[in-house]
């Protein structure tokens, strides 16, 4: 009989500074670091569930938007059951270059089964983001979009109930 799949890898990716490390913190450790301290390659984070969800562990790969790693990074998406694509709701461009690290993804992963999420963090200051272009690729990668803030832990507890709760 085949054994159940317990341990589960998602990769956190995005341009620098919008947020990944802050809602991978907010989320395991219930912090907010104010202070910016770009991720150095990439940052591994494990969260298990003990009972309820039985057994189930998922590592998160904070991996770093630095160009130095370029050629590493596409090694640290390798296995990934779940991919997280991060923006700043304030800053266009970094919503823009979602398009970028979805293709770098999907040129390593297959993406035949697994689930893609993107969130709009830092949903506590001024959205600055048409919806018309949010709806648009959400829809053509077949993702799931959700707004959240780090900072005061908008929809974090509930997007990642929902990513977990896609792995059986
Ligand atoms: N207002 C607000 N600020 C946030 C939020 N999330 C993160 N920040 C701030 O944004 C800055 C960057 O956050 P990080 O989590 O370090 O960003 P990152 O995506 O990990 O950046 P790199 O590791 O450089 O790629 C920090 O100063 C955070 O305090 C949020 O939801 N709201
Ligand atoms: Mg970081």
């Amino acid at each position: 009989m085949k054994k159940k799949q317990v341990s589960f890898k998602v990769i956190l990716v995005g341009d620098k500074a919008v947020g990944k490390t802050s809602i991978l913190k907010k989320y395991v450790n219930d912090e907010f670091p104010e202070k910016h301290e770009s991720t150095w390659g990439v940052n591994l984070i494990r969260k298990e569930f003990p009972d309820g969800d039985k057994g189930k562990n998922v590592t998160f790969w904070d991996i770093t938007s630095n160009d130095l790693f370029q050629d590493q990074r596409i090694y640290y998406y390798e296995g990934a059951e779940a991919v997280i694509l991060v923006y700043d709701v304030t800053k266009p461009e970094t919503f823009s270059n979602l398009e970028r690290w979805y293709e770098e993804i999907a040129a390593n992963l297959k993406l035949e089964k697994e689930p893609i999420f993107i969130l709009g963090n830092k949903n506590d200051l001024d959205q600055n983001i048409p919806q018309k272009a949010i709806q648009e690729f959400t829809f053509r990668i077949e993702a799931k979009h959700f707004f959240i803030s780090a900072k005061t832990g908008e929809n974090v507890d509930k997007v990642f109930k929902k990513i977990i709760n896609t792995f059986e």
